[in-house]
């Protein structure tokens, strides 16, 4: 499967992973829109939000875990942070496999600007 973020999880393409555990990964987004901006992602390939099913609970609790243990590890916890996924071409995604932004180290302002 030709999917970028398997391959980041493989290592054939480099990021700078900032979490890892068994099942979830988070590294630099290439592209920061804000000081702090960390994509965390499932190792397991899952395209989209759409198409999580009840057998990723786990993994998907493990994601908000790493979410709350990074913003906590990169002292933005308390200031604050915002989570974004976005699902699908008019959620604004490109990279089709699941990710949630971690966005802080400023106020990122309204949720619609
Ligand atoms: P989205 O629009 O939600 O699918 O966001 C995809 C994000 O992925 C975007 O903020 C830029 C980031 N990105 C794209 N290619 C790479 C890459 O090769 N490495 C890293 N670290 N981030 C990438």
């Amino acid at each position: 499967m030709d999917c970028l973020f398997c391959k980041i999880v493989e290592g054939t393409i480099p990021s700078t992973k900032v979490y890892e555990s068994d099942s979830v990964l988070a590294f630099r987004d290439i592209a920061p829109a804000a000081p702090v901006h960390i994509l965390i992602i499932p190792k397991k390939h899952i395209a989209t939000m759409n198409d999580v099913t009840g057998e990723d609970d786990a993994v998907m609790a493990e994601l908000f875990k790493a979410a709350r243990e990074i913003a906590k590890e990169q002292g933005i916890a308390e200031s604050g942070y915002r989570l974004i996924n976005n699902v699908n071409a008019d959620g604004g995604q490109v990279v089709y496999h699941l990710h949630v932004h971690l966005l802080g180290g400023k106020n990122v302002g309204p949720l619609l600007a």
